[in-house]
């Protein structure tokens, strides 16, 4: 009998902390386990925060150019966006596109919380009918692109600078791994989060109402939660840094004290923690506006537009499928 999808993800999920906390000399944990719904909901906040101008950024972009993109991206039948995000800029792109025909809209999100927001949010929009596929992206869009019945262009969007927690290196094999479920013809919309000063980085990345604090905090308490494990968060404090080297921002949990933890779910009866060391969550890389169109030619893209938010420095990125 095939496993029911939630059971599949928390045996995927405990193996994962597993290797992640096992992994010497640097602890890790997948930032992909950030959104839980607690996670997702700190993460909310965070896009209201002044100091994390990123989601206004891109918001501004498409609420100025989302008509203008889909012209160039022509009379599209199926929109595939990979992460279902609150769907607050998903919004203005399908109605957009919904103005020259009635669309399928497909989510693609492997948490069931988000994606019911998602729904949620977009399911009264005109013209647009909503299908949620509970998914990792790649296995999400090739079901999407499954059910194409025309030759209407299919339109994947890839927003929020998700694409940032990806190394440079596999940022582009992802990409290739999406123009490879496509048509020529078809159009990818990615937002990526370009350079900026050190400062500017470090205030997004740990605000001083200590949301982002909370937010990367919540990986242990979700591990709690699920795994059954012990982590006192309070042992840990939460530090953001910039890797010069990678042109990221790496987000750690740093251990305070010397002490072990217990995580069951994860069969780790003790995992050991030394005063200073850290585990590390996430890393969100910030690029040159020109270094994505040439990615994504690695990757078998054309570019067909990009626009640029001057007051918080961020890339949305047009593209078709050559
Ligand atoms: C949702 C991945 C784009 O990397 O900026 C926000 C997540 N981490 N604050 C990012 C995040 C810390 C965010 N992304």
């Amino acid at each position: 009998m095939p496993q029911p999808l939630a059971a599949a993800h928390r045996d995927a999920y405990a193996t994962d902390v597993y290797a992640g906390l096992t992994h010497s000399p640097q602890k890790e944990l997948p930032s992909k386990y950030l959104y839980d719904s607690i996670g997702s909901s700190l993460f909310e906040v965070i896009t209201h925060l002044p100091e994390y101008g990123l989601t206004r950024a891109e918001e501004r972009i498409l609420q100025s150019h989302a008509d203008e993109m889909c012209s160039r991206v022509g009379p599209v039948g199926l929109v595939a966006e990979l992460g279902s995000g609150s769907g607050r800029k998903t919004r203005l792109l399908l109605q957009a596109c919904a103005r020259h025909r009635p669309i399928t809209y497909y989510p693609i999100e492997i948490s069931p919380t988000a994606l019911a927001q998602c729904e949620g949010e977009l399911a009264g929009l005109a013209s647009v009918k909503v299908v949620g596929l509970e998914h990792d992206y790649l296995q999400g869009l090739q079901e999407a692109a499954a059910q194409r019945t025309d030759e209407a262009p299919l339109w994947v969007l890839f927003l929020g600078s998700t694409i940032g927690n990806f190394s440079r290196t596999a940022a582009v094999r992802f990409l290739r791994g999406i123009r490879k479920l496509l048509r020529p013809g078809d159009a990818l919309l990615f937002g990526a989060d370009l350079e900026k000063p050190a400062w500017q980085l470090l205030t997004a990345y740990d605000d001083p109402l200590g949301v982002t604090a909370s937010f990367n905090l919540n990986m242990l308490g979700r591990i709690n939660r699920e795994l059954g494990a012990n982590f006192d968060l309070t042992n840990f404090k939460h530090e953001a840094r910039i890797n010069g080297k990678e042109r990221a921002v790496e987000m750690h949990l740093r251990a305070m004290v010397n002490h072990d933890v217990r995580i069951p779910g994860a069969g780790l009866p003790c995992v050991t923690f030394t005063a200073g060391e850290t585990i590390w969550t996430e890393i969100s890389h910030k690029y040159q506006a020109e270094e994505l169109i040439d990615m994504a030619g690695h990757a078998g893209f054309t570019s067909a537009g990009q626009w640029i938010d001057p007051q918080w420095l961020f890339a949305e990125t047009l593209l078709r499928a050559t």
